[in-house]
């Protein structure tokens, strides 16, 4: 059993508490959102992201301007990887995390209420999830291969 933990008749979407976040204390509180609403986590380890799994992460951004940006703050400490399961739960939890930037996320997302601008040219906003099926399949399978294996 490859995926011990996971019921394979629901969805799954990768969930990364990133290293703002988990510098802040906020991984308690995020898994404490994810949790409230009802949605499992199925698998969980603290790591170290490299350049390597960033850009086959974010392959729809290689090419853009500020992708040394994102390298520089993906890998400046720790995160915490996440599997979490549900139905409809890619969808779910992007409502839950808000949008891309922290400044504008509504309140009451984990973006809107935890995040804010740094001036760092970066946008450090907490969280990362997955955006739609295809996506999470393939980004759960990058940041944990030992459950695909
Ligand atoms: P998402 O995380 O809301 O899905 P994406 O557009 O996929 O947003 O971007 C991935 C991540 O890259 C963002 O969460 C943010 O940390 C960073 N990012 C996106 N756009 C910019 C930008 O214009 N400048 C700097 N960083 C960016």
């Amino acid at each position: 059993m490859s995926r011990p933990f996971f019921d394979e008749t629901r969805q799954h979407t990768l969930i990364v508490v990133k290293p703002d976040g988990y510098a802040r204390g906020l991984t308690g509180e995020v898994i404490r959102r994810i949790e409230r609403k009802g949605y499992k986590v199925v698998a969980l380890k603290l790591m170290q992201a490299s350049k390597e799994l960033l850009t086959a992460h974010y392959t729809e951004l290689v090419e853009r301007p500020f992708f040394p940006d994102i390298v520089e703050y993906m890998t400046s400490g720790p995160v915490v990887a996440m599997v979490v399961e549900g139905d409809r739960v890619i969808e779910g939890m992007r409502v839950i995390m808000g949008p891309t930037d922290p400044t504008v996320a509504p309140a009451g997302t984990i973006r809107g209420d935890l995040g804010r601008d740094w001036n760092s040219g970066n946008i450090e906003n907490i969280v990362h999830g997955s955006d739609c099926p295809e996506n999470a399949e393939r980004e759960i399978g990058l940041w944990f291969p030992e459950l695909t294996a």
